[in-house]
C-alpha cells in the first residue's frame, strides 16, 4: 500500500492536496509526522523513514519516493483518471515534465535565493535568476489559464504552492496573481484547509 508521511503547513501540504484532486485518500495511507521547523519548534520523527526525515515522502511497499515533483509525477502516473498529470504518450507528456522538473531544479532554488539575497555569476549562468523565472511563468500564464492550457493540472498545483504560501514576499506580474487564485479557489484546497 502507498504511504504518505505528511506534516501540517509544509511542502507536503501540496501532496496532501494533490491526494484530494485524486480522490484517492482512501487508497494511501497517511502518516502525520512532525519535522524541524525554521522557528526552533518541531523535532525530526523516527516514524518518518525520508533518509533527512523531510516531508513529504512516499512509500509504495519497498520503494520510495521523495521531492515533490517526483512524488507528484508518481501519483499521477499510478492515477491517471483524474487527468491531472499527462502520461506517457500524451501530447503534452513533455510540457508536464518540464514544468514539474524546472519547479524543483530552476525555481524553487531561484526563489530561495532571492530571497536570501544570495548572488554569484555560477548561479545566473546555470539557474538565470527570479525576474527570469517569473518571465516563463507569466508568458505562458498571460495566453491561458493554466500551464498546460484551459485546463488545470498537478503542474499549477506545483508550480503556484510558493506564491499561495509567500504571498507579497513573491513578487508576480497579473496574470501570475490571477493564476495562483484560481488554483487556491479549488475545492480540495479549501478540503484541506491549511493554508
Ligand atoms: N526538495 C524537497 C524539500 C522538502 C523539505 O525541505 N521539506 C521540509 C518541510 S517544508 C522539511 O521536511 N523540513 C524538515 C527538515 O529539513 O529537516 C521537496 O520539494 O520535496
Amino acid at each position: 500500500m502507498l504511504t504518505f508521511y505528511h506534516s501540517p503547513k509544509s511542502r507536503s501540504t501540496s501532496v496532501m492536496v494533490l491526494l484530494h484532486e485524486l480522490g484517492i485518500t482512501d487508497q494511501v495511507k497517511i502518516v502525520q509526522v512532525t519535522i524541524p521547523r525554521q522557528d526552533g519548534s518541531g523535532a525530526r520523527d523516527p516514524a518518518n523513514p525520508h533518509p533527512e526525515g523531510k516531508v513529504p515522502y512516499l512509500t509504495d511497499g519497498t520503494d520510495h519516493v521523495r521531492e515533490r515533483g517526483a512524488i507528484i509525477l508518481y501519483l499521477t502516473d499510478r492515477f491517471p483518471a483524474a487527468g491531472l498529470g499527462r502520461s506517457v504518450g500524451h501530447p503534452q507528456r513533455g510540457e508536464y515534465l518540464s514544468w514539474l522538473f524546472w519547479y524543483q531544479g530552476v525555481f524553487e532554488p531561484v526563489a530561495i535565493l532571492s530571497w536570501t539575497g544570495l548572488t554569484h555569476p555560477a548561479i545566473t549562468a546555470s539557474l538565470r535568476d527570479y525576474d527570469t523565472a517569473i518571465q516563463r511563468l507569466d508568458e505562458v500564464l498571460s495566453r491561458q489559464p493554466y500551464l498546460l492550457g484551459s485546463e488545470f493540472s498537478a503542474a499549477d498545483l506545483l508550480c503556484s504552492g510558493p506564491f499561495a504560501w509567500f504571498g507579497d514576499q513573491m513578487p508576480a506580474t497579473p496574470a501570475i496573481l490571477d493564476w495562483v487564485a484560481r488554483c487556491q479557489g479549488r475545492e480540495a484546497v479549501a478540503r484541506v484547509g491549511e493554508r
